[in-house]
């Protein structure tokens, strides 16, 4: 689910925004002028919240976008399929290059490529066309023999490539570059006009929106397991009305575990137990709070709302015991298996302590802290079990 958000926000909301302008009455009052104003704007914007997060491949797609419009404006369109070429080339390379970021020597080095080649495309007049005449003319596909195939072919690499890279690191930057460099090679097929240079901005604002959602995950999701982290439950407690419960959740034992299986292990069972406190029903809102503790709060509901919700947490964790996963997998069996090796059942149990506002506890901060108490209180009574 936070995949496929991750990949329609911004790119897929940006694309359709696009197409109902361009069928409203809207349409009709944009002007190349304003468009341009627009376009530079979302431009420099992107640029620099790029540039601040160290982004080199985002900085690299916008400068393709640019180059790519300053062809358009001042190369004859015959030039188009050669331009078309380039372009699919270096998408090909955003998808596939690593993230090296721009303070370093190569990074810094790999941004002055799109400049080098407009330069080499612009300096060079008619040559690079013969160059690349078997290249433009190359039709493997006979009925398709008008497109510029080469680079429709490697445009379609880029875009699969970057997919894969967004499977593997589904976050809203690489979701966003799979729009950008789609909306880049879309706006290429276009005749030279207002809508590529739309397709362009648009491609430009989509890595633009992505990078402050990412800003955003960054600054509120924990790492680790995915869940919200403090600062967010932090801004949470801002939101709470009158009526509300707040439960601390702590994993029994856990240091033993890491002392017997290790860190990594450790952190496999952070997520796995995060993966199942994220079942929590009656609308239990969970946050890592740090280390091996969670936090779920119940917003509009008290204690004795909550406690059957958390109790059915609590079964769901211990009920089930968690199969660990070997990160390396030796290649040849071992003749001693190692601890933690994969396929190892592990029994894991959480203690929780619930507390709800009333009384003398009057904000979240003294309700969590009484809910802290009543964690303290379950885990003398003998752990896996749910104290008020
Ligand atoms: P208790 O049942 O009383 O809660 O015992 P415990 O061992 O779970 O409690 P304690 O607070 O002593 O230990 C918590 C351990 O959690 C200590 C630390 O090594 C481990 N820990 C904290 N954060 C992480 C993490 O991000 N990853 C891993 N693997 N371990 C962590
Ligand atoms: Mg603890
Ligand atoms: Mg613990």
């Amino acid at each position: 689910m936070q995949r496929l958000l991750n990949f329609f926000l911004p790119g897929g909301v940006i694309v359709g925004g696009l197409f109902l302008v361009l069928l409203t009455p809207l349409a009709q009052r944009l002007t190349p002028m304003t468009v341009d104003i627009g376009a530079i704007s979302i431009g420099i914007g992107t640029a620099a919240l790029a540039w601040r997060f160290d982004r080199s491949r985002v900085v690299y797609t916008l400068l393709l976008l640019l180059f790519a419009e300053l062809a358009d404006r001042n190369l004859p369109g015959s030039r188009r399929p050669v331009t078309n070429l380039f372009l699919a080339i270096n998408l090909v390379l955003v998808a596939g290059l690593f993230e090296r970021g721009m303070m370093s020597m190569r990074g810094a080095l790999l941004l002055t490529l799109p400049g080098v080649q407009s330069v080499l495309l612009s300096a060079l007049a008619p040559l690079p066309s013969q160059w690349l005449a078997p290249l433009l003319h190359w039709a493997p596909l006979p009925a398709l023999a008008a497109f510029p195939q080469a680079s429709i072919l490697l445009g379609g690499v880029a875009i699969v490539l970057q997919s894969g890279r967004f499977l593997r690191f589904p976050n809203p930057v690489e979701g966003g570059l799979i729009w950008a460099l789609s909306g880049a090679l879309a706006a290429n097929c276009l005749p030279a006009g207002l809508l590529p240079t739309l397709l362009r901005a648009g491609a430009a604002l989509t890595l633009g929106i992505a990078l402050i959602e990412m800003a955003y995950i960054l600054a509120y999701r924990d790492e680790l397991t995915g869940l919200s982290g403090r600062r967010a439950l932090m801004e949470c407690f801002r939101r709470l009305g009158s009526r509300y419960s707040i439960a601390m959740v702590d994993i029994d034992f856990f240091k033993k575990l890491n002392d017997r299986y290790g860190h990594d292990v450790g952190d496999q069972v952070l997520r796995m137990v995060a993966v199942r406190l994220r079942e929590c029903s009656g609308g239990g809102q969970v946050y890592r709070y740090g280390g091996e503790e969670f936090c779920v709060v119940f917003d509009g509901q008290g204690r004795s709302a909550s406690q059957p919700h958390l109790e059915a947490l609590r079964k769901l964790i211990a009920g089930k015991p968690f199969v660990i996963r070997q990160k390396a997998r030796p290649k040849r069996k071992p003749k001693t298996p190692s601890k933690g090796d994969t396929g190892t059942a592990l029994k894991v149990t959480v203690s929780i302590g619930v507390a709800e506002r009333g009384g003398a506890r009057k904000t979240p901060e003294e309700v969590m802290k009484a809910a802290d108490q009543a964690l303290y209180r379950a885990k003398q009574a003998g752990r896996n079990q749910v104290c008020i």
